[in-house]
Formats: structure tokens, C-alpha cells, sequence
């Protein structure tokens, strides 16, 4: 009887001791759409956060003294700003040590917000609406260039380079379309370019017949689009079928691997120019090669656009932890608000004193029979 009391209370005192133990395990926040019209770049997104991961966990990584373990807390938002809330608060109150998203600007910026009252670090790998990191939010950084270096960039292409000489615009109204179309536009009129229409969709619509059958009337030689590439492509093969002869710019929101997909036979070479807000060159260029060439051995998947990005957010994250000796949020973001130099797969990231990449660097791509090819890389 004695006996059978004893390991009663052993084993009881074994389950107290279990259940009071303290989770040490490191959670990462990620946030994206992997639901709706771009579930294929929420998706590489999500595989570039678990490539990290995982690489961190079988590398064992020590923080304070500790071999710790990561674990990623994926959120979908679907691209709305609302879900974006509330998958932000979900991560707060899952009690994350750090967030890594969200894709979209629309999302990312009302998101910030949530994280910031809550101390959270927060790295979005791809929002590049400026507003993001202007807001004053001391845990609000960025790992690639903004909408005013990608709208401009593009605005001063049309002109110099592909000396458009009727430029006409389309923006989708979202934070990231509606900003990258006015960055572009002012680069346009600061060049002396002639801007001919600009027309307005939303990034759910699938019938663009009536807006460029307007824009054609200005018979326009190139036409801007500010959205994703879930819009350009159906938008693409209604220009050909209008007979709108036009070299189709855009910014990184459309320079996906999907988008010669979308676009089918709406593309002819060359005719698509776009820019992804980053990019390496010389030296750099191998360790971009080789994620590239892991993340398809991994994942039997193409990189999108941003799981590189997603990738490097998630190690500048855990190289700021580990140099504080802490995961606390309080403790390790005043860390890494000091990056400086650090050798991502993406580039050198450092962080200025608004969170945003130093010296972003951009990548002009174009599709020549079905497949991106890089023109240059321009900071
Ligand atoms: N930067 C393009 C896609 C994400 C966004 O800014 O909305």
C-alpha cells in the first residue's frame, strides 16, 4: 500500500514538474497570404522562413550560453488588411519573440502598429511602401528597397532608356500599387516624359477591357502597372487581345516566376520590364545562386520573388539575438537596430535609423521566352 502510495506521488510530482516547465523554445511570427489571388508568394515566402529554420536548428544555434530551438508560427492574412490585424494579434498574444512579414504593404503597414505597442520586432521582406517605416516604430525594420527607389528607378527607365513617348498608368489602389504608381509618375514628369492616362483597378479584378480600352485611345508606347502579378497577367492578355501594342513596366508586386505563367501568350520577349527590390552582384551572386538552387532541391519549387529575403530577415533577426545573449524582445531589438554589415544570401544588410535596408540595391529583370532574365542591378 505504502509502495503503491509513493509512486503515486512521485508520478504526480513528475506531471507538476513537466507541466510548470518553462517552453524555451525561440517563436518566429510569420505572416503572409497563403490564401487568395497571391497564395504563391505568401507560399515563398513562408518556404524562405522555414529554410532558415530549419537550418538553424540543425546547425544549433546557442543564445545566453543555450543550444535553443527555433519554431515558426505561420499566419495566413490573405492579403487584407484586416486579417493582417488579426493575424498580427494572434502572433502577440501566441507571445512571439520576433515577426517576420507581412508580404504586402497594405498589410504590413496597419499590422505595425500592433506589434509596436506590443515591443516586437517586426522585418517585412518585401512591403515597400515608404510609409512603413516612417511611422516612428522602433520595431519596424525592412530588408529591401522602398517603393520611391522602385517607382523612380522604373519612371526614369521608361523615359531615358525605352524613350517612351506616351506613357500611360494603372494602379490597383492598394498601399504598395497606388504608392509605386506615384513614385513613378513623379520620376516621369521630373524627366520631362509625357504621362497620357492613368486608370484604376483593384487587385481582385479580372476584366480590364474597359480601362485599357480607354488608354488606348492615347495610343500610350509604354503603360505602367502598380500591383501583383495575379492582376498583370490576366491584364497582359487582354492588352494583346486590344491590340495594345505597349512594353509593359512593373514593379517587384509582378516580377514573379509565376508571371509568365499568368500572362500565357500575352507576353512577347522582352515586352514585360520589372524591377525586384534587391538584388547582388560579383561575388554576392553565388550565395543568391546557390539558395536558389537549395531552396528547388528542397522544396521542388522555383524561388517566386522574396524567400530569399524572407530567408536573410529571419537570420538578421537570430544574429541580433544571439549578440544580445537574449531573445527577449526588449533586449535584443536595440541590437539589431544596430546591424550593420550583415552577409546575407540577398546582400550586405545594415539598417538605418528608420529601420529601413542602407543602400538598397534593385533588380531590372525582363521574360524572354517564358523565363526571367536580369538586365542590371542599379542602387
Ligand atoms: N512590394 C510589392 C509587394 C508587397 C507590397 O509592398 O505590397
Amino acid at each position: 500500500m505504502k509502495t503503491k502510495l509513493t509512486l503515486i506521488a512521485i508520478g504526480a510530482i513528475a506531471l507538476l514538474a513537466a507541466c510548470s516547465k518553462k517552453d524555451d523554445t525561440i517563436k518566429i511570427g510569420h505572416v503572409g497570404p497563403s490564401s487568395g489571388a497571391i497564395a504563391h508568394l505568401g507560399k515563398d515566402n513562408e518556404l524562405g522562413a522555414r529554410m532558415a529554420i530549419d537550418e538553424l536548428n540543425a546547425k544549433g544555434v546557442k543564445i545566453g550560453g543555450q543550444v535553443v530551438k527555433f519554431t515558426l508560427i505561420a499566419e495566413d492574412d490573405a492579403a487584407d488588411p484586416k486579417q493582417g490585424t488579426a493575424a498580427a494579434q494572434k502572433l502577440v498574444d501566441a507571445k512571439v519573440n520576433g515577426v517576420i512579414g507581412h508580404l504586402n504593404s497594405g498589410t504590413t503597414i496597419p499590422a505595425s502598429k500592433i506589434y509596436s505597442d506590443a515591443g516586437i520586432p517586426q522585418i517585412s521582406p518585401s512591403a515597400t511602401n515608404p510609409k512603413y517605416t516612417r511611422q516612428g516604430f522602433k520595431t519596424a525594420f525592412r530588408v529591401v528597397a522602398d517603393d520611391v527607389h522602385l517607382g523612380g528607378t522604373l519612371g526614369r527607365y521608361a523615359v531615358e532608356t525605352l524613350k517612351g513617348k506616351s506613357i500611360a498608368v494603372i494602379d490597383d489602389r492598394t498601399a504598395y500599387g497606388q504608392g509605386v504608381a506615384e513614385e513613378f509618375e513623379k520620376a516621369v514628369t521630373a524627366k520631362g516624359g509625357k504621362l497620357v492616362g492613368h486608370e484604376f483597378t483593384t487587385d481582385k479584378a479580372t476584366d480590364f477591357m474597359a480601362i485599357l480600352t480607354k488608354l488606348k485611345a492615347s495610343n500610350p508606347d509604354v503603360l505602367f502597372f502598380g500591383g501583383m502579378d495575379a492582376v498583370a497577367g490576366p491584364m497582359l492578355k487582354q492588352a494583346k487581345q486590344l491590340g495594345l501594342n505597349v512594353k509593359f513596366l512593373g514593379g517587384d508586386g509582378i516580377c514573379t516566376t509565376e508571371l509568365a505563367k499568368l500572362a500565357g501568350d500575352g507576353m512577347s520577349d522582352e515586352q514585360v520590364i520589372c524591377a525586384e527590390a534587391g538584388g547582388v552582384e560579383g561575388e554576392q551572386k553565388a550565395g543568391m545562386d546557390k539558395f536558389r538552387t537549395d531552396f528547388k532541391a528542397k522544396n521542388n519549387v522555383d524561388v517566386q520573388v522574396y524567400a530569399p529575403y524572407v530567408y536573410d530577415a529571419v537570420l538578421v533577426m537570430v544574429d541580433a539575438m544571439v549578440k544580445a545573449g537574449s531573445s527577449d524582445p526588449a533586449k535584443y531589438l536595440p541590437v539589431l537596430a544596430k546591424t550593420e554589415g550583415f552577409k546575407g544570401v540577398t546582400g550586405t544588410i545594415s539598417f538605418d535609423d528608420k529601420g529601413d535596408i542602407k543602400n538598397g540595391a534593385l533588380t531590372l529583370y525582363t521574360y524572354k521566352a517564358g523565363k526571367r532574365e536580369q538586365i542590371a542591378v542599379v542602387r
